[in-house]
């Protein structure tokens, strides 16, 4: 070993003791009895002491892959399963709700799985996959019904029609009635909402490989129906890059692996916990309220608590989406890259030029970063992917052990010399991102806070000129078919909110703070006055469905519009978006 290697090895010796005491903690469960647990003021019943649960012994899940690169179409159900979430035995497996392919000619079912399996497509190939509801009668978790959610106004309950889902795939270029719009949902009986058009979506998959995934998103249970499991990754790949991965110029096959972040909190026999105390209003009716965010204490990767992942000392490509319902991840590996880490892919597409990460990477729910992992200098190492945001971010509380662990890297599998080392190119794009053509007009949209009928806060949706608005309010967002806009979002809360727009893919502009008078009936902003402007960052150059909005700024994005029909635009904070932060769009 020469003196560099020698040093960076033991620097990331150092790296680990940073954490004394928490490197690999034994199963605590006691048979018969399940984990230690502790009382908490958001549940009824007790939950899992989240630093019980066992870190870094259980190796990291692979989603299956359903290969459709050819194009063609495909049964994917929806359905309960039973999983080994928290390595603690048999008897404390998990009862999730995943996704799992309906073999072909008889073949029978794959497994069930959180995350479902992986959809691997190619650029147009048009796929069209069933997305089979089997899903019980009764949810896995607390219903708040006093949202607007598929049943409000309707005679239907979950015990009587079932649980109604519908699967949108954010960053997927789609039709309108293929796009898994919230009001799209549908049920084992035949019972529809009121966007419904068909259970098998065709994806045209007519847009540049991308880093897309799957997840429910129906009325008032989006939150909740992710939470149980319901999301997977469908990776879409086009020429440009199955030529890199021919040329050996990206890791490719068992070295490029998915990762879904996702925050949980478990109850002692290894169910799912989601808050289900009442809510704190003289006027509260009794049942489980939605709160302002959900955060667990246990981090879970590819539905796994706190996995652990073995590399070779090589190059891997790591496809990382924040799944969780309103945790933002800082990521690092206790503050700084031992490691080369370099970003090559956004939400939608890759990066003009590798960028070599010289800091954490923040990713809030909904976005993804295609990175590529250089092990090759650390053989031997453990590294601890980590998290420092906090929550609400970025000024809420610090993150408390243990959620301010991610996954662990052992660099401990034997190099495989059969297959050589990629090289990756200085560009994967011939030209920066740019979202083309002159803005057929600007519109200034807002973000705020407000309260329900109950004196919950509830943040909201808006324009500058009229202040907030709800889901039922008239569309406000009308873009012209086959035009560009420019959206300028003006976010008066305190935290950051990730906006996704539905079908449109963007170019993320510029940031810049501002100051204005509000309204103080409508929240409407008048008297704006904005500061300098801040490009975005390198990370977010390449095209986007989701983008942090920070507390006080505005931010611009310019995005193309080329499908008519009803789209939506939302926080993807699911239970911001739920309650009540997300609006139609009509492109005419
Ligand atoms: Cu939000």
């Amino acid at each position: 070993m020469d003196r560099r290697r020698f040093l960076r090895a033991t620097s990331l010796t150092g790296g680990a003791l940073l954490f004394p005491g928490l490197d690999t903690a034994p199963a605590r469960a006691t048979p018969g009895r399940g984990l230690p647990s502790v009382d908490h003021p958001l549940y009824l019943d007790p939950i899992a002491d989240p630093d019980a649960i066992p870190r870094f012994v259980r190796e990291l899940p692979r989603p299956a892959r359903v290969d459709l690169s050819n194009g063609g179409s495909r049964t994917i159900a929806m359905a309960p399963a039973r999983q080994d979430v928290l390595g603690c035995g048999p008897e404390l497996r998990t009862p999730v709700w995943g996704f799992g392919q309906v073999g072909r000619a008889g073949a029978g079912r794959a497994p069930v799985t959180w995350p479902g399996p992986t959809v691997v497509a190619r650029r147009h190939r048009p796929v069209r996959i069933h997305w089979a509801n089997a899903l019980p009668f009764g949810h896995l978790l607390p219903v708040d019904t006093t949202i607007h959610w598929a049943y409000t106004g309707t005679d239907h309950t979950l015990a009587g029609t079932g649980v109604p889902p519908v699967v949108h795939l954010p960053g997927a270029h789609t039709g309108a009635g293929d796009d898994g719009h919230p009001e799209a949902w549908y049920t084992l009986g035949g019972a529809t909402g009121p966007r419904f058009v068909r259970t098998r979506s065709c994806y045209d998959n007519d847009q540049e490989a991308a880093t897309l995934w799957y997840h429910d998103h129906t009325m008032g249970l989006t939150r909740l129906n992710v939470y149980a499991g319901l999301a997977g990754f469908y990776l879409l790949r086009d020429d440009r890059e199955l030529a890199l991965l021919g040329r050996n110029r990206l890791p490719a096959g068992r070295y490029e692996l998915e990762l879904a972040i996702q925050d949980r909190m478990f109850h002692p026999d290894g169910r799912l916990a989601y808050p289900d105390a009442p809510a704190d209003s003289p006027r509260w009716p009794g049942g489980p309220s939605i709160r302002p965010e959900f955060y667990g204490q246990v981090i879970t990767v590819n539905g796994r608590a706190w996995p652990y992942l073995e590399v070779e000392p090589r190059q891997y490509r790591l496809r990382l989406l924040n799944a969780s319902n309103s945790r933002f991840y800082r990521l690092s590996a206790g503050g700084g890259w031992p490691f080369p880490v370099t970003q090559i892919g956004a939400d939608n597409g890759f990066l003009h030029e590798p960028h070599r990460l010289d800091g954490p990477l923040v990713l809030s729910p909904g976005e993804r970063a295609d990175l590529i992992v250089d092990f090759r200098d650390h053989r031997g190492a453990t590294f601890e992917l980590t998290n420092d945001a906090p929550t609400p971010f970025p000024y809420g509380a610090p993150v408390a052990p243990p959620a301010d662990r991610v996954l662990q890297f052992r660099v401990t599998r034997p190099y495989d010399r059969r297959v050589a080392e990629p090289r990756l190119p200085g560009a994967f794009r011939d030209a920066p991102y740019r979202v083309a053509g002159r803005p057929a007009r600007t519109r200034r949209l807002l973000l705020l806070n407000g309260r329900d009928e109950f004196g919950r806060p509830r943040p909201r949706l808006g324009t500058v000129e009229h202040g907030a608005l709800g889901w039922k309010d008239p569309i406000t967002e009308t873009p012209r078919l086959n035009t560009s806009e420019v959206w300028e979002v003006f976010n008066t809360t305190f935290e950051t909110h990730p906006i996704h727009l539905h079908l449109a893919h963007f170019q993320v502009l510029e940031r810049a703070s501002f100051t204005a008078t509000r309204d103080p009936r409508t929240g409407a902003l008048s008297d704006i006055r904005i500061g300098r402007t801040r490009p975005p960052e390198v990370g977010e150059s390449g095209p986007k469905d989701t983008v942090m909005v920070p507390p006080g700024s505005v931010t611009r994005v310019k995005a193309h519009f080329d499908r008519r029909g009803v789209y939506v635009w939302h926080c993807h904070i699911l239970e911001h978006e739920e309650h009540d932060m997300m609006r139609n769009y009509e492109v005419v």
